[in-house]
């Protein structure tokens, strides 16, 4: 980046440029900016310019009936024209490398879910959740999709955003230039914390992420429990896994308990899909939503039989805390009882897409 344009980015308060894509993108940018910026100076200041000297000079002076030259119809539709297709093939030959993947580039695939993402590196590979690990300088596809509504991938300092929907895969890449932590945004509005749909892209030099690979991979195998550090959520293992590990840490296990004996709160074993009374003698089916609901407001809906002591974990509980935990939930079934379909095991990899 020139000068110039470092100037113009922090004008503009534009993030970062951290990949190589995000030059490009913002060259662009730049461009057009500038371009129509100064048309719209130039604009304002001839209306002034008209403005004074075509002003009223006489109480029954007529107005001028002009017919313009053809040179000036020319070069009035010729010169925004011209400007209009250099904008077009430069986006053009930035858009065709942006969604053309090089064929060396690593893939990992993205699973949106209200409201984390989910990082996995194929069949043998590790899974993390709301932590990217990649290398740098060198180009990475991420082949995504949701479980549930559309969320969108976007990371400001890689100028990448990327719609995820559920049902199909679609695919961005990118080649991070340098070291560090850059955030990710949902930015496709997708419910009650979507605002806290986050993860964090960590890009590391090439040999520590190999090394970082390796070491995950054996891990992956003994379901590692990393405590974390700053690394977010810090589980590359299984999702229930890690809403066992909320549970345990904010003390709902204290009072619900896991083996079907009610406690201070009902047992969380069959829970899910249960129909449950409530204290107004209404019943409602114990879905993801209402076990959400249950966490955020738990005096909203009392269960019959039981008193309103529950706190509320509104603010306490992350998005991927109060995912993992109805994941949890979900698993606790009764050996023997149908088995809820895990959405984790249906969730396969799809063999990667042919590569262009
Ligand atoms: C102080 C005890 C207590 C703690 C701690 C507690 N709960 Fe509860 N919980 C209750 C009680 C009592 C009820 C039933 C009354 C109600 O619906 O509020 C309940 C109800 C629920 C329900 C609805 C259950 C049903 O059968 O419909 C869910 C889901 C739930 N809690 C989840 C959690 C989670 C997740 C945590 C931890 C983050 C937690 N609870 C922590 C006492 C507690
Ligand atoms: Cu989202």
């Amino acid at each position: 980046m020139t000068v110039i344009e470092d100037l113009l980015r922090r004008i503009l308060w534009l993030p970062p440029a951290n990949s190589t894509f995000a030059v490009p993108v913002d060259r662009l940018h730049f461009f057009v900016i500038t371009v129509t910026m100064i048309a719209s100076f130039a604009t304002g200041i001839t209306a002034f310019v008209f403005l004074f000297k075509y002003r009223q000079r006489t109480k029954n002076a007529s107005t001028p009936y002009v017919i313009p030259s053809v040179k000036f119809e020319i070069v009035v539709i010729g010169v925004p024209l011209f400007f209009f297709l250099l904008w077009f093939v430069q986006g053009y030959k930035d858009y065709v490398w942006y969604t053309t993947p090089p064929a060396n580039a690593m893939d990992v695939y993205v699973m949106g879910k209200k409201w984390m993402w989910k990082f996995s590196y194929g069949a043998e590979g590790p899974n993390a959740i709301g932590t990217l690990h990649v290398p740098a300088n060198r180009p990475v596809r991420l082949l995504m999709t949701s479980r549930d509504v559309i969320h969108s991938f976007f990371v400001p300092d890689f100028r990448i955003k990327q719609d995820v929907v559920p049902g199909r895969y679609t695919e961005t890449w990118f080649e991070a230039t340098k070291p560090g932590r850059y955030q990710v945004f949902c930015s496709q509005y997708c419910g009650t914390w979507h605002s806290q749909m986050w993860a964090q892209v960590v890009v590391m030099d090439p040999p520590e992420f190999d090394k970082w690979l390796q070491d995950q991979r054996k891990g992956a195998l003994s379901a590692r429990v990393d405590s974390g550090g700053d690394d977010g959520p810090g589980f590359h293992g299984s999702i229930v896994e890690y809403g066992k590990q909320v549970a345990m840490r904010e003390g709902c296990v204290k009072c619900h308990s896991l083996d079907g004996e009610p406690h201070i709160g009902p047992t969380w074993l069959d829970l899910y899909n249960k129909t449950e009374t409530l204290e107004d003698g209404s019943t409602i089916v114990a879905d993801e939503a209402y076990l959400t609901d249950s966490m955020i407001d738990p005096r909203g809906r009392i269960v019959k039989g039981f008193k309103a002591v529950m706190p509320t974990y509104k603010g306490r509980l992350t998005a991927p805390d109060s995912a993992a935990l109805v994941e949890f939930i979900k698993s606790l079934r009764t050996p023997g009882l149908e088995a809820v379909p895990s959405k984790e095991a249906i969730y396969e990899p799809a063999k990667p897409a042919q590569r262009r």
